[in-house]
């Protein structure tokens, strides 16, 4: 059985999702793939099933309704956990996020990281073609979380992960109740809270050539509040 799996959440993906899967079975060969699409209107479960028909090493998710990117990766971690996976790997599937940066990024985790955060805002990270109303959400939010959270990581809403799923298994995962991007900030911060290993590896972020982005107001205000929550007045930690 294959040691990685590779979870992309997809949600109106049609003109990215093919060209995305190729990459990855080209950087990751070995790795199994797993698609959580929430009932797209475009078409984008339907696609990922032929491409499923042609390759068993890559499985599809149907979720009955849009409930956002946190959701979408429990699900997908489910997924990965009851199937005994050692290592599981999120990443978009708008092609923003190069699969030949995971050979390495897994190495990290295999070298003793509990996280490996595909990270922009360090050394030798970078974003292109981002508009610079993201980049600034993206840069002041970062900076907010790390000062609010008294946190060590500096792209702590990167959706380009590899978990340990020994780590994943750590964190109560039923407990997470984010459901848009702060998911992200909440799964690296309990990790880091409980003594996990968080790595971060530089990446170059690449806006997506087709269709739209989910992000919208309403994912910003969330991850707003419950920041500014956890910073007053953080949850108990988990045991280990
Ligand atoms: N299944 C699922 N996927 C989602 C949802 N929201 C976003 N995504 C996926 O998450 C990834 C990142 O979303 P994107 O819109 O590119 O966000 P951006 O890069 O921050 O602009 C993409 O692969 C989306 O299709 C959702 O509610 N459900
Ligand atoms: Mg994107």
């Amino acid at each position: 059985m294959a040691e990685t799996l590779v979870i992309l959440p997809t949600y109106n993906e049609i003109e990215s999702l093919a060209s995305v899967i190729g990459r990855i079975r080209q950087s990751v060969p070995l790795a199994d793939v797993l698609i959580v699409d929430d009932s797209s209107p475009d078409g984008t479960g339907e696609l990922a099933e032929k491409l499923a028909a042609e390759d068993p090493g890559l499985s599809v998710l149907h979720r009955t309704a849009k409930e956002g990117l946190g959701r979408a990766y429990l699900a997908g971690f489910d997924f990965a956990l009851e199937q005994d996976y050692l290592y599981v790997v999120e990443i978009d599937a708008d092609g923003s996020h190069d699969p030949a940066e995971l050979p390495a990024m897994i190495e990290l985790a295999r070298a003793g990281a509990d996280l490996v955060i595909g990270s922009r805002w360090v050394p030798g990270g970078s974003v292109r073609n981002w508009p610079w109303l993201r980049q600034a959400i993206s840069r002041l939010g970062n900076s907010y979380a790390r000062a609010a959270l008294r946190s060590d990581i500096r792209d702590i809403t990167s959706g380009f992960r590899v978990f340990k799923a020994e780590a994943l298994r750590s964190l109560h995962l039923s407990a997470v109740s984010s459901q848009g991007y702060c998911f992200q900030v909440e799964l690296a911060w309990r990790l880091e809270r409980n003594g996990g290993v968080v790595v971060e590896s530089p990446i170059i972020f690449v806006e997506r050539a087709a269709g739209r982005s989910k992000m919208h107001l309403g994912i910003v205000i969330e991850a707003l509040v419950r920041v500014t929550i956890w910073g007053i007045a953080p949850p108990r930690r988990a045991r280990r």
